[in-house]
């Protein structure tokens, strides 16, 4: 067994945390000779709600379970922490626009950057959840100047994972099959889900679904799966957004399948593939396991996912505009 690690989930009485911290608690993130210690950062009014997970955490027996810390305080959340789930976050409200979620929001992202630049662990990696997940990771990043930037990201594994399942169906290939899937751009409804590099074995996905399929029925369908899933549900995706989480640290922790990659939203320095210097994008991603992460590099665009890419981007800017108050610099 190794000594354990602390991990920190904020927003962790919330739905998505409810499903999180279990498989977390369970190996499924840092694998099964990894002790934890899960501090779970939540806000006042809901402690006593969070203090029920906590049972219920305990009732499981988890065997890599080593403690756990519950708290309102982001210096008692971060404090030490290795891995950080920034989960917490207020949802979007029927007549909200998302300029109002990003200047709502925006804000629980300084104070908890600055908690993670004072208190956290050296090696500390961060994935932002909450929504607009790329503009709060943004915003987490700027306000801890003396964490590395490349520790920061945000989440589009849930995209990833959507737009392979939705490819698995129309081609009835297993999921596990397909490489090369990317996302790319804004967790929003201008995110670029781009199917151009994927193949099962050596035949291309494109060639076998058409580009009418693609653009005029997996595009749409992949940007709004998460409304569909609102409409079914009645609430907003919690398991599976739990789920890509887990993927995400855990490829990022361990390191991505052989001969793969994963789309990730990492900071943009302003030389990959269009996108503007100054925002979290996501790109396709290989993890080697250490904890680092590379930009997969040289893939040929075609013209239409340039322009996407582009119009994306501005989103990214135009946020980042929003919320110019709230960076450090
Ligand atoms: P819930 O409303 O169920 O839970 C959010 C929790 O965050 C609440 O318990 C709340 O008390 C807590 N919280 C609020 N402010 C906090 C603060 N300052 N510190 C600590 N905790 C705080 O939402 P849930 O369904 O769990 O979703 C959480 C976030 O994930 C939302 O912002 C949502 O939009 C976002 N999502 C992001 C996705 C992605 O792909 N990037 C997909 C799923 C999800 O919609």
């Amino acid at each position: 067994m190794n000594d354990p690690i602390r991990v920190t989930v904020t927003g962790a009485a919330g739905q998505i945390g409810y499903s999180l911290l279990f498989r977390i608690a369970n190996g499924d993130v840092f694998g099964p000779k990894q002790p934890v210690i899960l501090q779970m950062l939540e806000i006042p009014p809901v402690m006593a709600a969070l203090e029920g997970t906590a049972m219920e955490l305990e009732d499981c027996a988890f065997p890599l379970l080593h403690g756990m810390v519950l708290t309102d305080d982001a210096m008692v959340g971060f404090d030490g922490t290795n891995w950080a789930f920034l989960v917490g976050a207020f949802p979007r409200k029927a007549g909200m626009e998302r300029s109002d979620l990003i200047s709502r929001n925006g804000p629980i992202f300084v104070g908890q950057g600055k908690a993670m630049n004072a208190v956290a662990a050296d090696d500390l990696r961060v994935l932002v959840v909450g929504n607009p997940a790329n503009t709060n990771a943004l915003i987490a990043m700027s306000n801890a100047p003396d964490v590395p930037k490349d520790r920061f990201s945000a989440m589009t594994r849930l995209d990833h994972n959507r737009a392979l399942n939705q490819l698995a169906k129309k081609m009835d290939v297993n999921v596990a099959d397909f490489r090369h899937m990317v996302i790319w751009g804004n967790h929003s409804s201008t995110m670029v889900p781009d199917i151009t590099h994927v193949r099962v074995g050596r035949r291309k996905a494109i060639n076998a679904v058409g580009k009418r399929w693609y653009k005029k029925e997996f595009m749409p369908t992949v940007a709004r799966r998460g409304s569909a899933i609102i409409q079914a549900r009645g609430a907003s995706s919690a398991a599976s957004a739990a789920n890509a989480a887990i993927g995400h640290i855990h490829d990022w922790a361990q390191g991505t399948r052989k001969g793969d990659w994963v789309s990730m939203s990492v900071y943009s320095d302003g030389t990959h593939y269009g996108a503007p210097k100054g925002v979290i994008f996501s790109f396709p991603c290989v993890c080697p396991g250490d904890g680092s992460y590379q930009i997969v590099e040289d893939l040929e665009l075609q013209d239409e996912i340039k322009t996407r890419i582009q119009v994306s981007g501005e989103e990214l800017l135009k946020e980042r505009a929003v919320v110019a108050d709230l960076l450090n610099g």
